[in-house]
Order: C-alpha cells, then structure tokens, then sequence
C-alpha cells in the first residue's frame, strides 16, 4: 500500500453517506484504497470519475495550478519583446510563442478543475500571493538575447521535465502534457536558432549573447526545483506516479545535454568548477546558490512584484471580457432551452 491516510474529501464522504456504520466505511475505504494502489502499481491511469485518495488529488491540484500559473506568468518576460522584436519573422515567431503558453495554461486549468477546483479559485490563490508559479519567470528580460536564452534553456528545462509527466497517472494531466510537449520543441528550437543567429553575428551580438546566457544559466539549473534531500514532495509523487524523474536527476540530464550546444554557440559557461566526470561520463556543475532560489520562491526575486502587478491588472481589466462571455453563453442557453419547447 502506498497510503495510509484516511480520507476525508468530500467525493469519498458523500459516496460514504449510504454506510450505515462507521466500521463499514473505513472496510469499504481500505478496499477502495487497496484498489487504487494496485492500480499505481499496473500503471494505469486515473481518471477524474474515479476514486482517489484527497492527498493524491491535493498535490495534484497543487502541482498543476501552479504549472499552470507558471505558464500564463511566463508569458511575461518574452511579451514585454513583442513591440522590439528585431524583424517581422522574429515577431511573428514571438507572438505564436507566447500565445502557445497561454493555450499551456488554458489546457493546464482545465486539467486541474477535473479535480474539484474552478479556475475563479485557482487564479485568485495566484492573485493573492497564495499560489507559487515557477522561479524562473522572476527575471527580468534586458536584451533581446534574453527572448533566445528563454526559448532555448527554459523551454528546455521545461521539456526534459515536462516529457516524463506525459506518463503521469494522472489521466487529464499526462494528455495535457502530451499536447504541449510538441509545442515546447518548437520553442527550444526556435531559442536556439535565435541564439545561434545572434552568436555568429557581430562582436556586439556575441556580447550581448555571452551576458545573457550569464545571467540565465544559474536561474535554470534552480528552476527543476531544490536537491532531492530537500525536495519535501518528491518520494510520494514518485510513489503515486506522478514525478517519475527526481529534480537531481532532470537538473542532470538537462545540464549533459546543455553544455555541449552552449559548446556548439562558442558561449563560456560562468561556472569555474564545471567540469566533465570521465568515471560517470556526466558533467558536474559548481554549487548552486540555494538561498538565491529560496528567496524567489518566496516572493523577493528581481521581478516577483512586477510579475504579480501585471498578472492583477490584467486580471481586473479583463473582467469585462469575462462578464461577457458568461452573458453570451447564458443567452445561447435560453434560445437553446426555448427551441426544444
Ligand atoms: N519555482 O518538493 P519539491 C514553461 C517549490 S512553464 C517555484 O521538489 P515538487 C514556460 C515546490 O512547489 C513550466 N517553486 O516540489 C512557460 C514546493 O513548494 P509547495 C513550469 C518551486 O512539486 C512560459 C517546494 O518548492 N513547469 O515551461 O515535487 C514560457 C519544494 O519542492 C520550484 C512546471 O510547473 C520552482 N522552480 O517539484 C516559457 C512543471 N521548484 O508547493 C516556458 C510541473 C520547487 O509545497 N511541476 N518549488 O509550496 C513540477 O514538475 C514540480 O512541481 C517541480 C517541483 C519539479 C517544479
């Protein structure tokens, strides 16, 4: 059994309310349980009508809003480009882009209120500084390099974690996943030709390349989250099927596949103790300043303020567009209703 912890979501209760005795609901929770364990263990999907521990819907719930929060943030730093972007190709690459994040986050809230929360709810714990979304979209975008810097090492950050949660037990949560998966490799591609452009340009693009790369390699190393032995989730998403890959061993397979394109650039990586392990045939980077990453996740990174600011003004100047979409869709439902008599 991977769980002991009895269930108090109000799914199990209600389902509970026909047992007469207390003892006949904590049998029927421990065969439902059972049930959902050997489940996990065939590998097999859960999906949103089935039962499911309220601690596993939880950090559920937890973990999706807040990819989907980092989506919908992460259109920030790369739209404040939208008006600069140096030709009509770049801007048109740009715009597609960011709008595909924003799908990201359509599809990513969808997936969360299967499990019992309205995206009303969600966005609010974001709005009011309850919701975490991820630490990398907490840095400013100074230069166009930085537009390149996000597609090739973010986007790719976020690929070689987001492709092991398209096998999450989760149903609507692994489809999710899947779909923005193709999307993401467009993206790192399109981050890393944009780089390359600027690399094999003048002395000053190289400049402007190396100084970006500089200020973005240490935020995405942090960005797969804190060391195993710090990782407070880890051991039972992994054991529910949700995490397959720990944030060490992402942080790696990220950083072997990453050194040799920045090689590839001719850009330095600011990090005096990298160096190739022949014994393991794995690259080890320096120490991670954890204390930078724990200070952006709670709230006192260079743009977190900003980043919300601009998230709330939205949000309250978007209104109109909800009010009126809610009005349409009732209007639609009342000729519906009169049509059929
Ligand atoms: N930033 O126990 P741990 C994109 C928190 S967007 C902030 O290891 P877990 C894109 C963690 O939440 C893609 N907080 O947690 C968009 C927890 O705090 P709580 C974003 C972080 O969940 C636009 C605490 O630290 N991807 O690609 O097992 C433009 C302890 O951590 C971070 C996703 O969201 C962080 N980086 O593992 C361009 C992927 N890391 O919640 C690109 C889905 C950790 O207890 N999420 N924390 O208060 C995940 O895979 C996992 O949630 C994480 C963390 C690997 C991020």
């Amino acid at each position: 059994m991977y769980t002991q912890a009895i269930d108090t979501d109000p799914q199990f209760v209600a389902t509970q309310g026909a047992m007469r005795s207390v003892g006949a609901t904590h049998a029927s929770h421990d065969r439902l349980l059972a049930s959902f364990d050997q489940r996990i263990a065939n590998d097999e999907k859960i999906e949103a009508q089935d039962w499911m521990p309220a601690a596993y819907r939880k950090t559920l719930l937890r973990q999706i809003s807040q990819h989907a929060h980092s989506e919908v943030v992460g259109m920030l730093p790369e739209g404040n480009w939208i008006t600069r972007a140096p030709s009509l190709r770049r801007k048109a690459i740009l715009l597609a882009k960011v709008q595909d994040e924003g799908g990201h986050g359509l599809y990513l809230y969808s997936a969360a209120e299967t499990l019992g929360s309205s995206r009303a709810e969600m966005l609010d714990a974001l709005l009011e500084g309850r919701a975490k979304y991820s630490s990398i979209f907490n840095y400013p975008t100074l230069t166009w390099a930085d537009v390149g810097c996000i597609g090739w090492l973010v986007d790719g950050a976020a690929i070689m974690n987001q492709v092991p949660l398209c096998r999450c037990s989760y149903g609507p949560y692994a489809r999710a996943m899947i779909r923005i998966c193709k999307e993401e490799s467009f993206h790192q591609r399109q981050g890393f030709e944009l780089m390359l452009a600027l690399c094999q340009g003048s002395e000053g693009q190289k400049q402007m390349a190396q100084e970006a790369f500089n200020r973005w390699w240490w935020p995405v190393l942090m960005m797969f989250g804190p060391p195993d032995a710090d990782s407070v989730h880890s051991t039972q998403t992994m054991q529910w099927g949700i995490k397959r890959i720990s944030n060490d061993d992402l942080r790696q397979q990220f950083l072997d596949a990453t050194v040799p394109q920045a090689q590839l650039l001719g850009l330095s990586i600011p990090d005096s103790d990298l160096r190739y392990d022949d014994s393991s045939g794995h690259w080890q980077c320096g120490p991670i300043q954890w204390e930078e990453f724990w200070r952006v996740v709670q709230g006192d990174g260079p743009c977190n303020r900003e980043r919300l600011n601009t998230r709330r003004i939205a949000h309250e100047e978007g209104a109109w567009v909800r009010e009126a979409a809610q009005a349409y869709a009732l209007k639609q439902a009342g000729q519906q209703a009169q049509a059929l008599g």
